[in-house]
């Protein structure tokens, strides 16, 4: 797939999920990188900036989607040569590849310490690091049962209850509405997520806050996984996360309701770290109020001086 593909690709979401989207942003430089076929150093420069500037475009909230792409892009402006451009990016975009795919394995096993035989989870949309988690304690021989949300209007549950059956994990499939009824059944709580601010707020699947509201009044922890990259350095700089708004057409057919009624679609919320227990990181688990530390020592300063370059 070609990068303006793999762009189309997570903007219409077929490849979804902002870990997913990261690792397929940075494939998609190095394709790019490796299909140049020029000498001219300076127009080779040139695509691969604005081959990143697509990529950044395709969906606004996940930071896991310009981490990668920084990442990747990391040291271009001292290569001397079309080659070593190329090969930087490559070994760049592979490292970042590397490190997602140990990261995502890495939390599986912190966050499967905090689950216990018995117990009861709920998780909301499909996220890649919280299934990990879940199916690292179902591994071990935890007894573990799932709940799971339908995550309107995309319905990524069904993911989730396909992949967790796939794994031998008992889940149940409850609709977004019956969080607060079932809340009462749950021992705890584990979702993924698209961003991490720096005051340790949570950015992830519209309904994630009520989720963790829900958790909060009933003294159920909520728990995050979420990969370093998943951090923000934008937010650093006080930047608010842009929160993605999707068709109208993906809740509801327009012809099903009169012309002046407007449909919204948010796809992404934000959660207070108030409601957060704990973010598990592969460098371990953390308090959300952490958030800055990772941000520093993770992704490094030079990631906060891009990151007020943008
Ligand atoms: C997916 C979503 C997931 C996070 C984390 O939203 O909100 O919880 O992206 O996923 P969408 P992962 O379906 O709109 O991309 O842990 O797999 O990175």
């Amino acid at each position: 797939m070609g990068l303006i593909e793999v762009a189309d690709s997570i903007k219409s979401m077929e490849i979804r999920g902002a870990g997913l989207i990261a690792r397929s942003a940075a494939e998609a430089l190095k394709r790019q990188a490796q299909e140049y076929r020029g000498d001219d150093l300076g127009e080779f420069r040139q695509q691969l900036n604005e081959g990143r500037r697509t990529l950044i475009d395709s969906r606004p909230t996940a930071i896991s989607l310009w981490n990668a792409v920084q990442i990747t892009m990391r040291g271009s402006s001292s290569a001397k040569d079309v080659e070593e451009l190329r090969e930087l990016i490559a070994a760049n975009a592979d490292a970042f590849v590397q490190r997602s795919g140990r990261a995502v394995e890495m939390i599986g096993r912190i966050g499967s310490k905090r689950l216990r035989s018995g117990m009861t989870v709920l998780t909301h949309c499909n996220s890649k690091a919280a299934l990990g988690v879940i199916k690292a304690a179902h591994a071990d021989g935890k007894d573990i049962k799932v709940y799971a949300t339908e995550s309107r209007p995309w319905r990524q549950g069904l993911l989730t209850v396909r992949d967790l059956s796939a794994a031998g994990v008992p889940s149940t499939l409850i609709i977004d509405s019956a969080v607060r009824w079932i809340m009462k059944e749950v021992d705890v709580v584990v979702v993924g997520a698209d961003t991490i601010c720096s005051n340790g707020a949570l950015i992830n699947k519209i309904g994630t806050s009520q989720v963790a509201l829900a958790a909060s009044e009933a003294r159920v922890p909520f728990i995050v996984c979420a990969e370093t990259y998943k951090f923000s350095p934008k937010t650093v700089h006080g930047e608010l996360v842009e929160i993605e708004e999707r068709d109208a057409g993906e809740v509801v057919n327009p012809r099903l309701i009169p012309a002046d009624v407007r449909v919204r679609n948010p796809v992404f919320d934000a959660t207070p770290a108030e409601h957060i227990d704990s973010i598990v990181t592969e460098v371990g688990l953390i308090s959300p109020y952490a958030a800055y530390e990772v941000i520093v020592r993770e992704l490094g300063q030079e990631s906060i001086f891009e990151a007020s370059e943008e």
